[in-house]
């Protein structure tokens, strides 16, 4: 490839696999690189980069694949010929949740890598524990109960951390490691999330937990900026010391190690930019630049994000974080596992044979559908928690209804799923100005225009592929450029260079109005949905 002049690297250590992407001074995408678990490293027999526990609960990923994984996409890089020496800023974006767990003398170990040998040769013996948490493991609820308990109910829990507990948040993982392998807990001298653990071998000493992806443990008071000790006693003794203090995501974590440096070339002066999560490096590869400017991921599930500056923590609904590229800020996210494969269903069920078929159909009924309301719950569903799979519908009046017509069906799973983000996104303090759509379901303008309507916003469709490992490449040089000026850069100055999404459609005020009336119907149902299962 061409010489650069100055590159961005960002890295995504996700589920499934790691990826490399590099951009330009002016954000530009010049080289991207991809390790996929299951495909490329077999011996480790993972499915969709997991180990799945015999009681259907437990999932985790041994961290020696994570290690092994660094190795092979840094020589399929090289392979490449990539500029190793023109990278001035490297960063990571990790699946957030996950937790590695680094015995005693492993930083010395990381201290002394050696550039002859690969990390996984010098990294084998170093894990006090050896199968990582990750976030699809749900074994964890006898922890939440015990913290939401001792912390004086699910509210309190989210008033500090910004979130009730949850299964997969990192305070309950550790918890359970401390009790259940209070050896193994008892010899770990530090631990790392995903995300901090890819930027420590990076930089061959422990790299600290960012604000943002620390939001996602239960242990952060998210308005104080530091782990909040009744949370930190609750969960397992000397976590602090454990933990280390954490940081804002745009600071300077470190150099780049000497075993990356004479391994591949680096220059000495590379900065390691303080990693984080896959969500809240998501928001930033989105470029969203605007307070009010939301994203709707439409995928196999569907996922609401926004940047916000007053969270209204919710004990039912949502998570609120740190902000990862305005740490006076904060970040929401809405998680729904009743994505495109329910809406997929749905348009099977009314035999619509593709999506022009489906959004003919919904053409053929009004906004607000006459007043009928639909609840498709194909997956258990995270918002609201909904744990019983089933299909409510309700009529004019609110009473229950067991069939609706083909085209009625079709409008009511669209504007029920939007009529829910609407509910819980407000519910949270987001009150959006523009909506970005993304994800394989944006290409529909049927789904797009009822988004429109109902939450009565312009809506721009864009599709960003990787953005969590274009978010850190863009954080990378977000932090590169604060360290540069030594004082903050607005995010959105950084990015300004990135061209905007394209308008897919504008709301219509009457159609808009009647969703206003649809919703106050629509949370009342809802609340008789979650109650009666
Ligand atoms: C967010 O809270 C999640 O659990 C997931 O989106 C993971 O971050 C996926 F990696």
């Amino acid at each position: 490839m061409a010489k650069a002049a100055r590159l961005f690297l960002g890295l995504d250590s996700s589920t499934q696999g790691l990826k490399a992407v590099a951009v330009d001074d002016a954000l530009k995408i010049v080289h991207e690189s991809s390790v996929n678990f299951d495909a490329d490293l077999p011996a480790f027999r993972t499915q969709g980069g997991v180990h799945r526990g015999a009681d259907g609960l437990t999932v985790t990923t041994p961290p020696i694949l994570w290690v092994t994984a660094m190795d092979l996409l840094f020589e399929r890089l090289q392979r490449e010929s990539f500029p190793f020496a023109a990278v001035a800023a490297i960063s990571a974006s990790g699946q957030q949740h996950g937790s590695v767990y680094w015995k005693k003398g492993a930083q010395k170990r990381l201290k002394a890598l050696r550039p002859d040998r690969t990390l996984r040769e010098q990294l084998e013996a170093v894990f006090a524990v050896t199968e990582s948490p990750v976030w699809m493991d749900s074994s964890t609820t006898a922890e939440c109960r015990a913290r939401e308990a001792a912390l004086g109910g699910a509210q309190a829990v989210a008033n500090v951390t910004g979130s009730r507990a949850y299964e997969r948040f990192t305070g309950n993982q550790i918890a359970k490691i401390a009790r259940e392998q209070a050896a193994a807990y008892e010899a770990t001298e530090r631990i790392s999330l995903v995300s901090s653990f890819i930027a420590t071998l990076l930089m061959g000493d422990y790299a600290p937990i960012d604000l943002s992806d620390g939001s996602g443990m239960n242990l952060l008071d998210i308005r104080r900026k530091a782990w909040d000790s009744r949370a930190l006693k609750v969960t397992a003794p000397g976590l602090a010391e454990r933990l280390g203090e954490p940081v804002p995501s745009h600071v300077v974590a470190g150099r780049i190690g000497p075993q990356f440096r004479r391994r591949y070339g680096f220059a000495p002066e590379c900065a390691v930019i303080t990693a984080s999560g896959d969500n809240p490096c998501s928001l930033a590869g989105l470029a969203l630049r605007r307070p009010g400017d939301i994203a709707i991921s439409l995928g196999t599930s569907d996922t609401l994000f926004a940047a916000l500056s007053d969270p209204k923590p919710s004990g039912r609904e949502g998570h609120l974080f740190v902000n990862p590229i305005d740490p006076a800020g904060y970040m929401a996210l809405i998680c729904y596992k009743n994505g495109s494969l329910t809406r997929e269903a749905v348009r099977q069920a009314v035999r619509a044979e593709n999506w022009n078929a489906f959004g003919a159909l919904v053409a053929r009924t009004a906004p607000g559908n006459g007043g009928r309301i639909g609840f498709y719950i194909r997956e258990p569903e995270i918002t609201p928690p909904i744990l019983k799979a089933g299909t409510f519908r309700f009529g004019p009046e609110g009473e229950p209804v067991s069939e609706f017509s083909p085209e009625v069906e079709a409008r009511a799973v669209l504007e029920g799923q939007f009529l829910s983000m609407r509910l819980h996104a407000s519910a949270v303090g987001i009150a959006p100005a523009t909506i970005l759509a993304t994800g394989g379901a944006s290409v529909n303008p049927a789904v797009l225009r009822v988004m429109a309507d109902v939450f009565g916003v312009p809506v721009f469709r864009g599709d960003v592929p990787n953005s969590a490992a274009l978010g850190a490449a863009y954080r990378a040089c977000h932090g590169w450029r604060c360290a540069e000026k030594k004082a903050f850069v607005p995010f959105a100055e950084v990015v300004a260079a990135v061209p905007g999404a394209t308008k897919a459609a504008d709301p219509d005020a009457a159609a808009h109005a009647v969703y206003t009336q649809s919703l106050l119907k629509y949370a009342e149902l809802e609340k008789r949905v979650t109650a009666c299962i």
